[in-house]
């Protein structure tokens, strides 16, 4: 940071009507920094002295606020509770903001997310070069903190990797409660429900993103969320849901039929996109990149759909074509962490970035034929995506979520209970 000053705001309160709020979730990058889930705080790194200094405005404790909000862990237990080097009261920030920044040699700030917070610093900025009598300077350059603080939260320490894990075990239990829950004539939302039920029964805060159970023709809709059809025997299920453990998230989908049987042409269906997540797995490691990762995939997907009749010409014309994306229409991979889809460039001077040790991405494959699309009828309205959560080790790679049944028979026999 040089003889920099950093500010990270905590994530504003967004109200949902008249006096409710929709569930507070406390920003990604402030966590990351403190450890503090509280709304109406800001972390300040001030580099500019010799000894470097962090500074947490966070809301005072407040006996009668606590009673109709809950505890706050308030500005003199702070510093021992999160390690910052002193705590003061949030409503003194504003006024203090111009003495961090005078004499900065550079701002780091993530303009450009939240107006009210642009405006403040700005404000703070004006304040400064109105004190040019005082012989100070306002800051000389603007850094964005997300291109630093992001490359940090890309590669996973050992510690994070253990709650990225136990949050896969919850996730795996949610899902395999959701199979054995799943039979015909019972609605999407009972198995929402299932699977939500485990997460906060086993200790997740929440679902990393919204549950999404497709069966029937909704599992060729990729961010299905209506969760409400009826479900019928021969359809297959299509379920991508993940806890969130500790500001950590887990993202897994898995494909069932809701009766305990594949069909034939569901079957097929099936295996290539497992061969696909396999194949794919197995090109994870070290120097290769997403395009790798996804091609890996996307050339056992190729061959699939001309055995099964589903594509027909020439394999390599296919691939240089992409006639495949009508029924492969999204990427195999994305970066996993606090956030569902993470923080982290994937491209590092326009070219895509090679993978390192303790990156984590999903592999998440899939098939959808769409329920009017110009095929043998037995494949039509089947949407098949398998998705596991790994982490990139020195030699290749650790499947977070290889626990959860996967195999057309450990699938089979999970669904009958
Ligand atoms: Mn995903």
């Amino acid at each position: 940071m040089g003889k920099g000053v950093a500010l990270f705001p905590a994530a504003p309160v967004f109200p949902r009507n008249r006096d409710v709020e929709h569930p507070y979730r406390q920003d990604s990058d402030f966590f990351y920094l403190t450890g503090f889930d509280e709304p109406e705080a800001w972390l300040v790194l001030d580099a500019r002295g010799d000894a470097p200094r962090s500074i947490l405005f966070l809301r005072p404790k407040d006996e009668t606020r606590e009673i109709w909000d809950g505890k706050r862990l308030g500005v003199e237990a702070a510093p021992a509770a999160l390690g910052v080097d002193e705590a003061r009261p949030v409503e003194s920030f504003e006024e203090a903001l111009p003495d961090f920044l005078e004499d900065a040699k550079a701002l780091y700030f993530g303009f450009g997310k939240h107006r009210a917070y642009d405006a403040l610093v700005l404000d703070a900025i004006e304040v400064v070069r109105g004190r040019a009598r005082k012989k100070v300077e306002p800051p000389r350059a603007v850094v964005d903190t997300d291109a630093i603080l992001h490359e940090h939260r890309l590669r996973k320490s050992e510690e994070e990797l253990e709650i990225m894990r136990r949050a896969g075990r919850i996730t795996g239990e949610a899902h395999l409660a959701a199979m054995r829950a799943a039979e015909p004539g019972r609605f999407e939302y009972e198995l929402e429900a299932e699977i939500n039920r485990i997460f906060r029964m086993r200790g997740a805060e929440r679902p990393a993103y919204e549950t999404i159970v497709g069966s029937g023709p909704n599992a060729t809709i990729l961010h299905h969320r209506r969760n409400d059809r009826r479900m019928e025997d021969g359809d297959l299920v299509l379920i991508d849901a993940g806890c969130e453990l500790e500001y950590y998230a887990s993202d897994v989908t898995r494909t069932f039929p809701v009766n305990g049987k594949f069909s034939p042409a569901q079957r097929a269906v099936y295996e290539t996109v497992l061969r696909a997540q396999e194949a794919a797995i197995a090109a994870t490691r070290p120097g290769v990149t997403l395009d790798d990762v996804h091609r890996a995939a996307v050339e056992v997907l190729v061959d699939g759909l001309l055995e099964m009749g589903l594509l027909e010409g020439e394999r390599a014309e296919i691939l240089e074509k992409g006639a495949y994306s009508k029924f492969y229409m999204h990427r195999t991979s994305h970066f996993l962490g606090m956030d569902v889809h993470d923080v982290g460039a994937y491209h590092v001077e326009k070219k895509p970035r090679p993978l390192e040790p303790g990156m984590v991405i999903t592999i998440e494959p899939g098939l959808y034929v769409g329920e009017n699309a110009d095929v043998d009828p037995a494949f039509r309205g089947i949407g098949v995506r398998i998705e596991d959560d790994v982490v990139v080790t020195p030699d290749g790679c650790e499947n977070l979520t290889a626990h959860i049944p996967k195999s057309v028979s450990e699938i089979e026999a999970a669904v009958r209970g």
